[in-house]
């Protein structure tokens, strides 16, 4: 990880980076309103080809309340069998639109020396949609982080320890905002309890957008 920008608060220019827990990393308004403008655009675009659907969870097929599309090589699925990565879009069969310019701009900001990301997971959180507690743990590969992309209505993110059972804390993400789970909190729980409606203007049908940029496979 480049050491000096980051120790120098200087990632993403408007505001310091900061240190949620070892690896846990929140680079606030990374993103300024011109670049979220222009991201969510291309998050608009993506989506025409490769439409949002609903996940459900595996054997129960209870759906997500979030809405869920993928930009990049693969996609992040989850459906009676099973979370997994696929090639390809679950209702059009199609390959999924290249990963938006902007949101590997943060990868490369904030990712250090890992390759480059394979999946962007993009998750459609209406006023009511939350996540619940969870770790990024379909990957073939942790050394790479997890980038995560805020857009749109604010959300309280939570975050814990490797285990299920540690102690969480809460934070309150905002449009712009980009939050690395890496190193020892790589396969940090976390999840986000509520969304905070109308904070934002950025979305005009309102709700907030995630961008979760992941290496999917070891490097070569
Ligand atoms: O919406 C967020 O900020 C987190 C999303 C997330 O953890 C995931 O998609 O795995
Ligand atoms: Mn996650």
């Amino acid at each position: 990880m480049a050491a000096d920008p980051l120790s120098a608060g200087l990632l993403g220019g408007l505001e310091p980076t900061v240190e949620l827990a070892p690896g846990l990393l929140l680079a606030r308004s990374f993103f300024d309103a011109p670049a979220q403008r222009r991201l969510a655009a291309d998050v608009a675009q993506a989506a025409q080809a490769a439409p949002f659907f609903r996940p459900r969870m595996p054997c129960s097929g209870k759906p997500f309340s979030v809405l869920m599309t993928n930009c990049g090589e693969l996609g992040w699925i989850s459906d009676e069998s099973g979370y997994r990565y696929e090639p390809r879009h679950p209702a059009t069969g199609a390959s999924f639109p290249p990963i938006p310019a902007l949101a590997l701009s943060a990868w490369r900001a904030l990712a250090g020396a890992a390759p480059a990301p394979q999946a962007c997971l993009v998750n459609y959180y209406d006023a009511g949609a939350r996540m619940g507690l969870h770790r990024d743990a379909d990957e073939g590969d942790f050394l790479a982080p997890v980038v995560s992309i805020s857009l749109g209505d604010d959300a309280l993110f939570r975050y814990g320890g490797a285990n299920r059972s540690d102690r969480t804390k809460s934070v309150r993400l905002r449009s712009g905002d980009v939050v690395v789970l890496g190193g020892p909190s790589r396969l940090a729980f976390h999840g986000i309890d509520r969304i905070y409606p109308a904070t934002s203007g950025l979305l005009p049908q309102g709700g907030r957008l995630n961008l979760t940029l992941r290496r999917v496979s070891p490097p070569p």
